[in-house]
């Protein structure tokens, strides 16, 4: 028989949380019960501070009534619809919304349930695009030291984080990593885009020479890569990546799971950049965190390569059972609406200045070896602990927490990025709150 009576219901065993020091949270749980706006609400009633639009998915705020009227009525009309061989109207709006504000060329989509999912069809699709215009020995996949692409086999094969890859096998073979472009000796305390490093770019060419052009499928990066703690590119780098994948008929495709939806103060990192990828691939902010939702968007050149056989033949072998779902759907729908009824998409680029300046304000307390930051995310890096990497900024995130406030950190690396509703006197708050805590850490 089971014994599933003598579980109780507030037990914390049964659920192996995701990232997160199991046995350590579970002594001492953070709950969160409720959330409206900018703030969330705690099982214990305090109000905390979003000071990271959750895990960067949440750009609109929380709860906002546009978005949850949507899921609703979506909830109670038409709640699921096969997803193969069978529409639903909303799908093809959304597809079309996206179309409209992405960088001009990306002119199709392909959905997904999340960021990860969304690497792993980007792949797919970089490595069967090739095959149907008949150069099928362009398997290699070019990922980057530092990256982060999710968690699933194609995404930690191409990403960068060592803890991420090491425990799982040999992963996907033919992949190559470009170096990281962090250098804090040339660039500390940059305000925005750091001035030197555009030559790492080039160890595309050395790559290429290595392996030959004719061999590689696809580079893919993120255009501020996020998770590993805040990486601006420098000046020029995206663009000389651009122009290498070009020459060698390499797609670029650029994961903005984290920049897409406004979070440098554009619609899309490809935006702010001024360098159009081949791929675009998003999640998070697309239904601004509340239905699980990925979206990867490509140009009319790969989508019409596929459009070539017989009509009654499937194109792409690839899809999910919730590809394009309904909830998801009118949750993507809404968030667009907010975002564009509120400007949302921009004002990264409006309260940047303010941001940029009231960080760089922590410059000088102690342990902070570097500020970064660019639109609407922010870093601070602090030295480590000798011989206890990450124990520091995660002291700093508990009493962060215990203040009332919700940071994010990764390594030794304070991140921000809150909701773009933000306003100035909240980011006074986020920055006085932190400034009090950097003094008192070890
Ligand atoms: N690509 C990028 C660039 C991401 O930032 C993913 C893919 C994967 O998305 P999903 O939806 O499968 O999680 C991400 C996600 C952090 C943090 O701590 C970052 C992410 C997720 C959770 C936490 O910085 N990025
Ligand atoms: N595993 C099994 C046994 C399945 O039947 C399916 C889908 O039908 C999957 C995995 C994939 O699930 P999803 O389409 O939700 O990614």
């Amino acid at each position: 028989m089971s014994n599933r009576l003598n579980v109780a219901p507030n037990d914390l065993n049964a659920f192996w949380m995701p990232f997160t020091a199991n046995r350590q949270f579970k002594k001492a749980p953070r709950m969160f019960a409720r959330a409206k706006d900018m703030h969330y609400f705690t099982t214990d009633g305090r109000q905390v501070l979003d000071g990271t639009a959750g895990l960067w998915c949440v750009n609109a705020g929380h709860c906002r009534p546009k978005i949850v009227e949507a899921i609703q009525e979506q909830a109670a009309e038409l709640d699921y619809a096969p997803a193969f061989q069978m529409g639903h109207p909303k799908a093809f709006e959304l597809a079309n919304r996206l179309v409209e504000i992405a960088p001009a060329g990306m002119n199709h989509v392909l959905y997904t349930n999340s960021g990860s999912e969304s690497v792993e069809t980007a792949l797919k699709v970089a490595l069967a695009y090739h095959r149907v215009k008949g150069e099928g020995a362009r398997f290699r996949l070019i990922g980057r030291e530092r990256a982060y692409h999710g968690v699933n086999f194609g995404g930690i094969s191409v990403g960068g984080i060592v803890s991420n890859r090491k425990m799982f096998g040999t992963l996907l073979t033919g992949v190559d990593h470009l170096p990281h472009t962090h250098d804090l000796s040339r660039n500390a305390f940059t305000k925005g885009v750091p001035e030197y490093g555009a030559e790492l770019a080039d160890w595309l060419e050395r790559i290429v020479t290595l392996h030959d052009a004719s061999t590689i499928a696809a580079v893919i990066v993120e255009p501020v890569a996020g998770s590993t703690g805040v990486l601006i590119p420098p000046k020029g780098y995206l663009q000389k990546l651009r122009e290498i994948t070009r020459k060698h008929g390499i797609l670029l495709i650029f994961d903005e799971v984290i920049t897409g939806y406004g979070r440098l103060g554009t619609p899309f990192g490809a935006d702010y950049f001024g360098v159009t990828p081949d791929i675009m691939v998003t999640a998070k902010g697309l239904t601004n965190g509340v239905i699980p939702m990925g979206a990867v968007l490509v140009t009319s050149e790969i989508h019409d390569a596929f459009m070539t056989g017989p009509e009654n033949a499937i194109e792409f072998m690839h899809g999910y059972t919730y590809s394009g779902n309904p909830m998801a759907a009118a949750a993507g729908l809404a968030t667009l609406e907010t975002y564009k009824d509120e400007g949302l998409l921009t004002r990264g680029a409006e309260l940047g200045p303010y941001f940029e300046q009231a960080l760089h304000s922590l410059k000088g307390l102690p342990h902070v070896i570097d500020i970064r930051n660019i639109g609407l995310v922010g870093a601070i890096e602090l030295e480590p602990i000798a011989g206890k990497p990450t124990a520091r900024a995660f002291a700093a995130f508990l009493k962060a927490f215990e203040a009332g406030l919700l940071i994010r950190t990764t390594g030794d690396i304070i991140a921000l990025s809150p909701p773009l509703i933000v306003e100035k006197s909240q980011i006074d708050e986020i920055v006085g709150k932190l400034g009090a805590i950097l003094k008192t850490l070890e």
